[in-house]
């Protein structure tokens, strides 16, 4: 029977306290009957669930609140698509913002067990390949810290990102099992749980004269089930949900079939409805893996829709009040199909007309563009579109129809402007195009850089932009100073709180206050101390898992993000190699000693970015077993990269590598992290580095290399790479050592494709970039060895990066594009 008393009247439970001595109770309790378990016996990983159970419970009290808040005051509620949330671990960052790190710290010891130790074994989430993962991740932190009233909707991949191992400096991928000892911070519903259709046909019904209903017969159907984690903002201000889904069979097993003795095929359709959310971004190689990563994308958007009607219905008598109490951002194109199947759900199963839902899909939605690379925008060959959403496919004719007319109608659109904005693309065979679904069906288009957004007006979206003048906006990025400050550098968080009180940390821009402090030389030297207090943590974990020795005197140059060439890696390989052979040719003069770090996933299919790490473990080995270097440079790739392993990598960075080609990278976030925890940039006028620089002053950023514009010009005109590289001594030795095989004597040619790409077209302007490079790392050396200029540099960086903070990367979306919060 339903409860129908109100919360008011039922029974209601004492607050919790937070006394380490009530905490220690509390875990007991959970240990014994939520884990079944004697403390006597119990193993860690026990420990670490029975503790976050019982942080769980503390949030699930501020969650409920702030559901009611939410239904009470009728606030605009923003839902936030994402196939990705690259989270990492959970409940430092819970316990974190409930206030409650140091008590549970206290309580664990005094049942004798060391938080660190059992916080080390919690899984990193890591479901998403990349920034645009992560930057979901930061988000969901900061709409719950700012007070928006926010959903998170993805899928719950069984196995997230995978895990990279190294085999004779080859990059392995095994995969990766964060639900081995289960998830304690999820709450399953099987309640909620909606039907997703598969292919079949669509009929039309006549509902009187007039009217016409289109009705789709999926051929397939599997069950959506959702998975609750709770999402807790700083002072946990407001818990919001971060809502995944997983798939299951509509029957579990064909009975029939099993007792016919058809063991495996009784359980085919079960499998197979499994398979959609087994894995993170199947291979798309193949054509079915294209079919299943579009099945991906139509199931959680089909169940997050289907999801938030219904909740709309429950508030409100009809769905003409949507896109003023509903705002939905698509995280890149991803959830895209959303634009098409919200328009299906209205019209053909709540019976509003074409015209009408369109128009509330538009005003409902927004789409946020992360990458221009132009293999990055999804599209589907029409066929398959067809096959798997038939209604879909015609909802997309129609919405086509319509943009082209208007195209026609209220500008002098040439031909191929027209081939531009069409949602199909004509050039070869025919596919649907993602990016100008979400593009026609969105009220706002952001950008995530100033730079990347104009870049949008004027390439990509050209054409649409033109017809749509006033839809694009930039939203710059922005990383959750809790995480990327607090937690993962707490040594400098509590050095910073000493020095200018406690303003920054609900307010991360006055950091600014720290910039009194920038050339106070007892300062500086206590910001030099955590630096290398951090350093000598990495250099640690280095040295356990890699049998690496570093020296944390010397500078560490870190690169770590996904392996791209757009990112060149390579570029600072080269350096590297360059610079080995300086050392090693005039060992009289003063090497600045220099450890360059890198770390990265290479999407497994992508031949040249694993040839890069497979490079960089083998120019290690050289240079680091050659006694001629003396130490004086180290490069060492750490496999596995992740959240957790950034947590240790970015406060012990000296130096921050944001080297992509002008013009390539959206914006970037990493950049922020390390400047934030006062690291020195070297990088191009690319991304969010453009804004860096007018944020820390271009005295505290080593910019170096071609713009945007210059890379434009070069590609449009052709450069020539080869004699760009003949002029320049360090750079063909360089590359001629690596051609040669002298990292590769195994292999001698191992490495002359990569080479031959740089001088017969360099698209990614690595030759093109490389003296201006060397400089400034020459540069970056000279004032290494000016301590006192060094950390005024450093702590000035950490001072003013407060503005990136994504907590006003989220107010300025809650103002500007939600109108929410
Ligand atoms: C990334 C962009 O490459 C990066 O520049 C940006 O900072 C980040 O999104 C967040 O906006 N893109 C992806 C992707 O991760 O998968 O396209």
């Amino acid at each position: 029977m339903m409860n129908r008393l109100s919360n008011t009247e039922l029974p209601q439970p004492a607050p919790r306290s937070s006394e380490p001595s009530q905490l220690a109770v509390e875990i007991l309790e959970r240990l014994k009957y939520r884990i079944g378990k004697d403390p006597k016996v119990a193993k860690p990983h026990d420990w670490l669930t029975a503790a976050i159970l019982v942080a769980r419970d503390r949030i699930t009290d501020k969650w409920m609140d702030s559901t009611r808040k939410t239904y009470s005051t009728g606030a605009k509620r923003v839902y936030y698509m994402s196939l990705e949330f690259l989270i990492g671990r959970m409940m430092r960052d819970a316990m974190t913002n409930l206030g409650l790190m140091d008590e549970m710290r206290d309580a664990l010891a005094s049942l004798g067990v060391d938080i660190d130790v059992i916080a080390a074994l919690e899984p990193d989430a890591a479901l998403g390949n990349g920034g645009l993962g992560r930057l979901a991740a930061c988000f969901m932190e900061s709409m719950a810290t700012v007070d928006v009233p926010a959903y998170g909707y993805g899928i719950r991949y069984m196995h997230g990102l995978f895990r990279q191992q190294m085999a004779d400096g080859w990059q392995v991928e095994l995969p990766e099992t964060w639900l081995a000892h289960g998830n304690p911070w999820e709450f399953e519903r099987r309640e909620c749980s909606y039907e997703i259709g598969y292919g079949g046909s669509v009929e039309t019904v006549n509902i009187d004269e007039e009217v016409q209903r289109y009705v789709w017969k999926p051929a397939e159907r599997v069950i959506a089930t959702a998975f609750d984690t709770p999402a807790v903002g700083w002072r946990a201000t407001r818990v919001n949900t971060l809502r995944l889904w997983a798939a299951q069979p509509i029957d579990p097993i064909l009975l029939d079939a099993f007792n016919a003795g058809d063991h495996i095929g009784a359980l085919r359709e079960s499998n197979k409805a499994e398979s959609l959310t087994r894995v993170l971004y199947p291979a798309d190689a193949t054509p079915a893996g294209q079919e299943l990563r579009l099945r991906q994308e139509y199931f959680f958007s089909s169940a997050s829709l289907q999801d938030i009607l219904r909740r709309h219905l429950q508030q409100y008598p009809d769905f003409t009040s949507l896109p003023d109490a509903v705002a939905i951002q698509l995280n890149d194109t991803h959830p895209a199909v959303s634009v098409a199947e919200l328009v299906r759900l209205l019209s053909d199963v709540h019976g509003l007309d074409f015209e009408q839902s369109w128009d509330i899909a538009r005003r409902t939605f927004s789409y946020t563009n992360h990458t221009l690379l132009p293999e990055a925008l999804e599209s589907w060959p029409v066929p398959l579109f067809e096959r798997l959403l038939p209604r879909h496919m015609q909802i997309v004719y129609a919405i086509n129809a319509k943009i082209l007319i208007e195209a026609r109608r209220v500008r002098y659109a040439t031909d191929e402007a027209i081939r531009n904005i069409s949602l199909i693309d004509e050039t070869g065979e025919r596919r649907v195009r993602m990016g100008n679904l979400a593009f026609v069906g969105s009220h706002s288009i952001n950008g995530v850089s100033a730079l990347h957004t104009e870049l949008m007006k004027e390439t990509v979206f050209a054409d649409l932009h033109a017809l749509y003048p006033d839809r694009i906006n930039n939203k710059t990025n922005g990383i959750t100073p809790r995480r990327w400050l607090m937690q993962c550098n707490p040594d400098l968080f509590g050095l910073i709180r000493e020095a200018i009180g406690d303003e920054f940390i609900d307010n991360t821009e006055a950091l600014q206050a720290l910039d009194a402090f920038a050339d106070n030389a007892d300062f500086q030297e206590r910001f030099a101390a955590v630096k290398r207090a951090n350093k000598v943590r990495l250099a640690k974990l280095i040295q356990a898992n890699l049998g690496i020795r570093l020296d944390p005197s010397a500078m560490f140059d870190i690169q770590i993000k996904r392996i791209h060439e757009y990112k060149r890696q390579l570029l600072n390989l080269i350096e590297a190699v360059a610079l080995y052979d300086q050392i090693r040719s005039h060992p009289e003069l003063d090497w600045v000693p220099r450890v360059k770090l890198f770390a990265g996933k290479a999407a497994p299919s992508y031949h040249n970015a694993k040839l890069i790490i497979k490079l960089a473990n083998d120019i290690a080995r050289v240079i680091n077993n050659d006694p001629a270097v003396r130490g004086l440079l180290k490069v060492v790739f750490i496999p596995n990269y992740n959240v957790s392993l950034a947590e240790v990598m970015v406060p012990a960075a000296d130096l921050s590598e944001q080297i992509s080609t002008a013009g390539m990278e959206a914006s970037g976030t990493g950049n922020m992290k390390f400047a934030l925890n006062g690291a020195l940039t070297i990088g191009t006028l690319d991304g969010a580095n453009v804004e860096m620089r007018d944020w820390v002053g271009e005295e505290n950023i080593q910019i170096f290399g071609m713009t945007a514009e210059d890379v434009g010009k070069a590609r449009a005109e052709g450069h020539n790479p080869r004699a760009i590289i003949e002029n320049s001594r360090e750079l063909s030795q360089a590359l001629s050592a690596i051609a040669s095989g002298v990292f590769s004597p195994d292999d001698r040619n191992r490495f002359s494709g990569l080479v031959d790409g740089l001088y017969n077209h360099d698209w990614f302007m690595v030759a093109a970039d490389f003296e201006a490079y060397a400089k400034a790392q020459r540069e970056i050396d000279q004032l290494w060895t000016k301590p006192a200029a060094w950390y005024s540099k450093a702590v000035r960086n950490t001072a003013r990066m407060g503005w990136f903070s994504s907590d006003r990367t989220i107010r300025q979306y809650a103002g500007e594009i939600w109108r929410a919060g």
